[in-house]
């Protein structure tokens, strides 16, 4: 019913308009007006549709805004409020109780300088100031033996169980190796304390087996420091790492002795530059001269590396009685001599060594004692 009702209205208010129309339209009156109030009215009319578009299109825009203004400025408050405001709280809240635990420590009262609250008779305010040890631990490096022992009756490192780090404990090298705590190698005989007992050997002496080589020996020639060795049957040798780094590095002649002797060639050979003024300046010297000093006997040979392009290359051994060209025996770059006696031995480039004696053809065998001081250049 209502909805009929309301259709009647639509209808009676479209022909209540058509009826004004129609009575505009019949109306007598100057043709030229009605078309001006035509157009002024189409003009209003869109003027308004025009506004209503504009107003329609802007609004949202502004209401965009605005929505978004608010809500950047409620986030950025709510960021400085969550992050600002706790961390200072928290801060504020810990240094200051950090500061009142501090403070009162370090306004402690002095010391009782008759205090010893570990009871093991040294001062605390010794033990703070004076040994490092800890004033309320009798024994500070846990090695078994009192602070006031290790420091007034052992002698040994009251902050160190191994006081001479040969990783035996000051208390084990005290009463049950019988070892001296502060002396890494008590027998002195190259062999540290733990060593000799690693490898099975007496700590208290030094050649444990008794074949004249020592502990420390043993283990650098090969052999066990247990069991008996004639020294005369193991192969030696000494060259880079156990000779003079002088001899090896920046030499034209390196030297390398080997073979079989009665005595330890490391130890008891002495091989050093033999740096004469005379030797500095001679041309025909290959490389470096070499002086070794030596017990007698032995199998030995001398070996010289040489890096030379020298057509003919000869190895000289100078004494107090002359200087005598050696045998040597060529293999490669490598000229080895027999080693029986001390002396100082050198290698020469054998042509230059005929230009500096002023020779033609072959150089003699052998030198006078006074070479090579003749053959310095003029
Ligand atoms: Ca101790
Ligand atoms: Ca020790
Ligand atoms: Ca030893
Ligand atoms: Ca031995």
């Amino acid at each position: 019913m209502f909805s009929i009702a309301k259709r009647s209205d639509v209808l009676y208010n479209k022909r209540d308009m058509e009826k004004k129309l129609f009575s505009c339209r019949n109306r007598k009156g100057n043709p030229k007006k009605m078309a001006n109030r035509n157009r002024l009215l189409s003009l209003l009319v869109a003027a308004l549709m025009l506004l209503s578009t504009v107003f329609t299109g802007i609004a949202p825009a502004f209401a965009d805004d605005a929505e978004e203004l608010t809500e950047t400025v409620a986030a950025a408050d709510q960021e400085n409020d969550g992050e600002e405001e706790p961390e200072p709280t928290v801060k504020e809240s810990e240094e200051p109780v950090d500061e009142t635990e501090n403070e009162p420590a370090e306004e402690a009262e002095p010391i009782d300088p008759e205090l010893d609250t570990d009871g093991d008779g040294i001062l605390d305010v010794d033990e703070i100031s004076v040994f490092g040890t800890d004033p309320e631990n009798e024994d500070t490096d846990g090695d078994g033996l009192s602070d006031y022992n290790e420091l007034y009756v052992y002698y040994t490192a009251a902050g160190e169980q191994d006081s001479d780090g040969d990783a035996l404990s000051d208390a084990d090298e005290l009463f049950v190796y019988g070892t001296d705590p502060v002396k890494g190698d008590t027998d002195a005989d190259g062999l540290s304390d733990g060593d000799e007992l690693y490898f099975g050997a007496d700590p208290m002496n030094q050649d444990t087996d008794g074949d004249g080589i020592l502990d420390g020996d043993e283990l650098i020639l090969g052999t066990d420091p247990n069991v008996y060795d004639d020294l005369s049957g193991v192969f030696q040798s000494i060259g880079k790492g156990t000779i003079d780094g002088t001899l090896i590095a920046d030499n034209a002649a390196i030297p390398a002795i080997e073979g079989y002797a009665p005595f330890v060639l490391f130890r008891d050979m002495v091989v050093t530059h033999y740096d004469a003024e005379s030797f500095r300046h001679n041309a025909a010297l290959i490389g470096k001269a070499v002086r070794i000093t030596m017990p007698e006997g032995g199998d030995l040979r001398l070996t010289f590396t040489v890096d030379s392009s020298a057509k003919e290359i000869a190895v000289y051994r100078r004494t107090d009685a002359g200087t005598l060209r050696l045998d040597a025996e060529k293999n490669g770059n490598m000229y080895s001599v027999a080693l029986s006696e001390s002396g100082v031995y050198f290698v020469m480039d054998r042509s230059k060594l005929n230009t500096l004696l002023g020779l033609e053809g072959a150089a003699p065998q052998n030198l006078p004692a006074s070479f090579p001081c003749r053959c310095r250049p003029t």
